[in-house]
């Protein structure tokens, strides 16, 4: 398959770029930190989705290379914001199942932040509650992520197959309501909505929901006391530049 080849060659001949997309809190609009999103930008295609790519990656392994060129362009980026006088503002990366549980992930995220300079609770890394499948070794691996000080977010919070109880047993930080409980914003899961926010209110973490686009969806939240929120009603994932330009906005 000509995608798997071309993957190969996407990192050496500089195709991969990142965006960063605002996640804000939501009764100031104010930018907290950025989830960044991978884009290939293939020479014949055009621009692939990850939705595309990252499962080919996996299969390949190739999501070893590609990931830690992820975290590494993505906290470059965070240290660059805050050489620029842009702090305290977190990083979101989103980590696949291979990735985390690669044998040296702990060392690579050890080597990152000391070469960024970077302070390890302003990383998140956002996993999907797939990586619960192997519940031991998620187990090792949160509580030594959690002791390095970085932060874990649930990715598509409630959409997996998991129970919850790894919620009780890790050191989880953050979930992340998917979108899909947001569009369409029906009753049901209106009811979804509150009832996440009320686990993750009541368990001491953080929240955030996910593709939020319209005003309609802003009132429901504040509304139920949602404390973050992301989506294009606050901002589009765009490129580093216009990231500068958006949070100068605010100084
Ligand atoms: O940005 P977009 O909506 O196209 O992302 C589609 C999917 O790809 C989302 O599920 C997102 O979590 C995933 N994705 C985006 N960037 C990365 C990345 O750097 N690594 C991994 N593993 N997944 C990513
Ligand atoms: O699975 P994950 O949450 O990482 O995926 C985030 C994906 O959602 C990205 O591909 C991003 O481009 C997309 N996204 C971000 N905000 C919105 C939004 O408001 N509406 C829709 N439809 N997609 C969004
Ligand atoms: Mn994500
Ligand atoms: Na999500």
């Amino acid at each position: 398959f000509i995608i798997e080849t071309d993957l190969r060659k996407a990192i050496q001949e500089n195709q991969l770029e990142l965006f960063y997309q605002p996640q804000v809190e939501i009764h100031t609009e104010k930018i907290l930190g950025f989830e960044a999103l991978l884009r290939w930008k293939h020479p014949k295609f055009g621009y692939i989705s990850p939705i595309e790519f990252i499962p080919i990656a996996e299969e390949t392994e190739l999501i070893i290379p590609i990931g830690k060129w992820v975290l590494e362009t993505a906290c470059n980026q965070l240290k660059e914001l805050n050489d620029k006088g842009f702090s305290s503002l977190t990083m979101s990366v989103n980590v696949s199942q291979l990735q985390f549980t690669q044998t040296n992930f702990i060392g690579i995220i050890q080597n990152i932040l000391s070469d960024c300079d970077m302070s390890s609770g302003n990383l998140e890394l956002e996993m999907t509650e797939s990586i619960m499948a192997d519940f031991p070794l998620a187990e090792r691996i949160l509580y030594q992520l959690n002791d390095l000080g970085v932060k874990i977010s649930i990715d598509d919070f409630g959409t997996g197959y998991s129970s919850l109880s790894y919620l009780s047993r890790l050191p989880v930080h953050k979930l992340k309501i998917d979108q899909s409980f947001l569009n369409p914003l029906s009753n049901r899961n209106k009811t979804i909505v509150k009832t996440i926010i009320g686990l993750a209110k009541n368990l001491n973490m953080e929240i955030i929901a996910e593709g939020v686009e319209h005003e309609e969806q802003v009132s429901f939240l504040i509304q139920q006391n949602c404390d973050q929120a992301q989506g294009y009603f606050y901002g589009k994932p765009m490129r580093a530049k216009a990231v500068e330009e958006r949070l100068a906005m605010y100084l």
